[in-house]
């Protein structure tokens, strides 16, 4: 009930008397005055005057399906699951993928307890502050292009925020969104997939977005970053999670129809990496050398100090200038 009534109001834009939602609604005016309430209570600027009703003065940045605008016909995010807290909306997403939820749902947490990083490092996400949610995808594509997906999804959030804010992120290879020189945010994909066959891909997404310097744990303190400390002012994460899902859906259908060289040189546009030096560890060695370009599967392709091009599929890249080359 209480959603119609939001409903009501948001439709009429306009003063609505607890008389008229009370006949429309067909419930009394006592039951319309409590759901006000409790509507009040989720963060809803519900302006209320004895002669003219209620009026819905203002909505909370809320990450649920009464806010977040999906345009008609656009498939990343049709579906949407909200939780206040959950471990990880990649582990959440994951199950209902094996369950068979459908193509381009999204789960969306305020906090995470076990928000992940890759191999099995810790995302600091206990706050309501960021952006943490995952995309449950089924692309028809070869296993060995996943790497390409998590480029587009870079792309997704950098040009997501570039509309949304007109603020130019970097993107170091492979998953981390730049800032200032600092962590904004990262991606973690996660693949299930037969030998040639891809069942579903989980591409998670989480970016700091109203968090003060202060809120950061001692682990990450010196190397993040959010949009409210480079801007100064806070910043609505459920318009920003709409334009980052309708550039996604733009990307993905890139993607799809194989133009995965398109989708890296828009990648190489925003890189932080390619162009410097690196340090990585290859195959348990350690190397320095020049990061060239993007292979056509989405590797790094350094030349190394030994004269060597070595192609990196995944792990740890060091980029100096970055954070002072750590
Ligand atoms: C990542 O891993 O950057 C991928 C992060 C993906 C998080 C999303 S949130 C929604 C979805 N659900 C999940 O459980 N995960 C995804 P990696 O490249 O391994 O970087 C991890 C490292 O980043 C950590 O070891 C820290 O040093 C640093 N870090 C942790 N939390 C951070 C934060 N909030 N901001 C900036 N850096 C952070």
């Amino acid at each position: 009930m209480k959603n119609l009534i939001l409903e009501k109001l948001k439709q009429k834009k306009e003063y609505m008397s607890g008389e008229e939602l009370s006949q429309l609604l067909n419930v009394s005016r006592t039951a319309i005055w409590k759901h006000i309430n409790e509507l009040r209570n989720e963060g809803y600027n519900i302006v209320s005057s004895t002669k003219k009703g209620y009026i819905l003065a203002e909505t909370p940045d809320l990450l649920d399906s009464r806010e977040l605008r999906i345009p008609k016909g656009q498939i990343i995010g049709r579906e949407l699951v909200h939780f206040n807290e959950i471990d990880s909306t990649n582990n959440y997403a994951k199950k209902i993928a094996n369950e068979g939820c459908q193509h381009g749902t999204i789960v969306v947490a305020d906090r995470q307890t076990m928000g992940r990083g890759r191999v099995g490092r810790q995302w600091e996400s206990f706050s309501s502050e960021g952006l943490w949610f995952s995309i449950v995808l089924r692309p028809d594509l070869e296993p060995e292009y996943i790497q390409i997906v998590t480029l587009a999804a870079a792309v997704a959030v950098v040009e997501g925020i570039l509309e949304n804010q007109g603020i130019v992120c970097g993107i170091k290879w492979p998953n981390d969104i730049i800032l200032d020189n600092y962590k904004l945010g990262g991606i973690l994909t996660e693949l299930s997939a037969e030998p040639d066959h891809i069942n579903y891909v989980v591409v998670g997404i989480g970016i700091n977005i109203n968090q003060d310097k202060n809120a950061f744990g001692d682990e990450i303190k010196n190397k993040a970053t959010s949009l409210k400390i480079h801007t100064g002012k806070r910043i609505s994460r459920v318009r920003l999670l709409e334009s980052i899902l309708s550039k996604f859906e733009q990307i993905y259908s890139e993607l799809i129809q194989g133009k995965t060289k398109e989708i890296i040189n828009i990648w190489s546009k925003y890189s932080v990496t390619i162009g410097k030096e690196v340090r990585i560890i290859f195959k348990g060695n350690e190397y320095v050398g020049l990061a060239q370009a993007i292979s056509p599967d989405g590797k790094l392709i350094v030349k190394c100090n030994d004269g060597e091009f070595r192609e990196i599929s995944s792990g740890e890249i060091q980029v100096r200038g970055l954070l002072g080359y750590i």
